[in-house]
């Protein structure tokens, strides 16, 4: 209700979606706010593409350019790319139809790390921000903006944008108050500072976000959950993968190379992730914490359990049950989750110094340790980098996780060159695969090769690739050098095969 409003001026600015979104017009470059799945506007992007349909219905056009934090949702994402109301798309999304308008040419997408968008944003690159749209779990008397269950780019975009529009939803639970930490002072160089930051907890910043009242132009009142999508129980194959990741944690404890209380871990999105946060459940560590971009069920569970004792994060995205949890012990866990903006949680500078342990998913790995994470045999876009590049390169211990093979065997996630690279050599650490893993740390290329044919492909794949590496040697002895060794031309047969095929395996 218009309760939420505490600022009495603020208040005169209410209105209904379809009036807010008269404000956007065709051209216009939209900051939205919006992270995996959490923290994104509920109604106005609904308006957006309504107005969209009825201005082509007419023979007129209309299109925004749009960045988010991450993805959104299909009523936000999705709504606006069905209208076919969206030219410009950036840094992240995992929609369905949007990433179809992407692959069919349509919509152009830059895939971006997403440590790096608000300063692009200040710098520029971008352009021009015309309105920003922001969920808002409140306003304060002082007028300031109190976030919703994401923040990711949200400060920067009320900061750039000439025009804010904010929803402000009731179904998100009031308790969010006071979990924010808004640091906005990062700025550009050469007057940057030190980030504050020593300790995953720190606070640095304000719980909410002081805003300047002229350029609030309206404020729409909503009632809608967040994506909240459900998560698979952990198959056989992700518990697997988990273990090793647990078990090889332990081993270092046991070594005294890591505390017992690890060091803060950073997860990535997908049933993978919350497979290797639900193993630790029951694993031997103690006090631990959580430096990471999304907050999911794993690592939310960790923290009811006391096993985890403190989270960062910009966003947190649950299914049904967990954000019921959430909302039923948001007083316990006040003290325990705070949400920064996403060049805060993704900052590399301080990821290097917590010395973050980061695990992330890809599609795949080649037999030298690059990964793709993006691109579906080379040219078709997934959901884009999101943080874990902002994680792989400038954490203490970078995973990389995945089942070996995909579409039920036809690909393997191992290949002799990745078809699009994301994560270079320098950065991937470990390659986990429910055959085995590959600890890569310190180990020139042949060496890696030899570790992660043996440990982590499948075995439908292992002879396949132990021949492409031998020959591999004796050919590039032929071009001049055996640092890396590959046969060009049939570094990639691999994917070509599946594109004409539909399987990566020689019939
Ligand atoms: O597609 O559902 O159509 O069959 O990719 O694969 O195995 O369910 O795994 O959900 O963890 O996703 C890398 C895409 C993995 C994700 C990726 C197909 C597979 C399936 C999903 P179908 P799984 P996940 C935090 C950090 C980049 C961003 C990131 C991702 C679908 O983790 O987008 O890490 N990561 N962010 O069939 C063809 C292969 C494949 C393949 C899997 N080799 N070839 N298709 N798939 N491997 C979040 C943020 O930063 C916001």
């Amino acid at each position: 209700s218009i309760d939420r409003i505490r600022h009495a001026g603020l208040r005169e600015k209410v209105m209904s979606a379809e009036a807010a979104a008269e404000f956007v017009k065709n051209g216009m470059n939209l900051a939205i706010t919006g992270f995996t799945g959490a923290g994104y506007p509920k109604a106005l992007p609904t308006a957006i593409a309504n107005k969209a349909k009825a201005l082509h219905a007419q023979g007129e056009k209309f299109s925004i350019g749009m960045v988010t934090g991450a993805s959104t949702a299909p009523e936000c994402d999705g709504v606006l790319a069905e209208a076919n109301a969206v030219h410009f798309r950036s840094p992240f999304q995992s929609d369905p139809t949007l990433r179809n308008g992407i692959n069919a040419g349509n919509i152009a997408y830059q895939d971006m790390h997403l440590s790096h968008v608000e300063q692009q944003m200040r710098q520029g690159f971008y352009g021009k921000f015309d309105i920003a749209i922001v969920e808002a779990t409140a306003i304060t008397e002082n007028g300031e903006l109190v976030f919703a269950m994401g923040i990711g780019h949200g400060a920067e975009a009320v900061k750039n944008a000439d025009k804010v529009i904010i929803e402000i939803n009731e179904a998100l639970a009031e308790g969010l108050e006071g979990m924010h930490d808004i640091y906005a002072d990062v700025g550009l160089p050469p007057h940057r500072k030190p980030i504050p930051i020593v300790g995953a907890f720190d606070r640095i910043g304000t719980p909410a976000l002081a805003l300047d009242p002229n350029k609030v132009v309206a404020i729409v009142l909503t009632n809608g959950g967040d994506r909240n999508s459900k998560f698979a129980e952990p198959d056989d194959v992700s518990k697997r993968i988990a273990a090793q990741v647990i078990d090889f944690l332990d081993h270092e404890v046991k070594a005294g190379r890591l505390p017992k209380s690890l060091l803060p871990l950073q997860s990535g999105v997908g049933n993978v992730a919350n497979a290797v946060m639900a193993g630790l459940l029951d694993a031997p560590f103690e006090d631990l914490t959580g430096y990471t971009e999304v907050l999911q069920d794993g690592m939310l569970d960790l923290i009811l359990a006391k096993k985890m004792k403190t989270a960062s994060a910009t966003a947190l995205s649950f299914s049904p049950d967990a954000l019921q949890r959430f909302n039923e012990n948001i007083e316990f866990l006040k003290d325990k989750i705070i949400l920064r903006p996403m060049e805060i949680s993704n900052n590399p500078e301080i990821i290097r110094r917590l010395g973050v342990i980061g695990m992330n998913s890809m599609i795949e790995a080649d037999i030298y340790g690059n990964v793709n994470s993006t691109h579906v045999m080379g040219t078709r876009m997934m959901n884009g980098i999101g943080g874990s590049g902002d994680f792989t390169r400038n954490g203490f211990f970078s995973f990389y996780v995945s089942p070996s093979t995909a579409k039920g065997g036809a690909i393997s996630a191992i290949v002799p060159m990745v078809s699009h690279h994301d994560h270079t050599e320098h950065d991937v650490m470990f390659i986990v695969t429910e055959q085995g893993m590959a600890d890569l740390r310190g180990k020139a290329p042949k060496d890696r090769a030899k570790l992660i044919i043996e440990n982590c492909s499948h075995p439908d794949y292992r002879d396949m690739l132990r021949d492409y590496y031998d020959r591999a040697l004796v050919a590039s002895q032929k071009a001049g050098g055996i640092h890396t060794p590959h046969i060009l031309l049939e570094a990639l047969s691999w994917h070509q095969r599946f594109v004409e095929t539909g399987d990566m395996r020689i019939k």
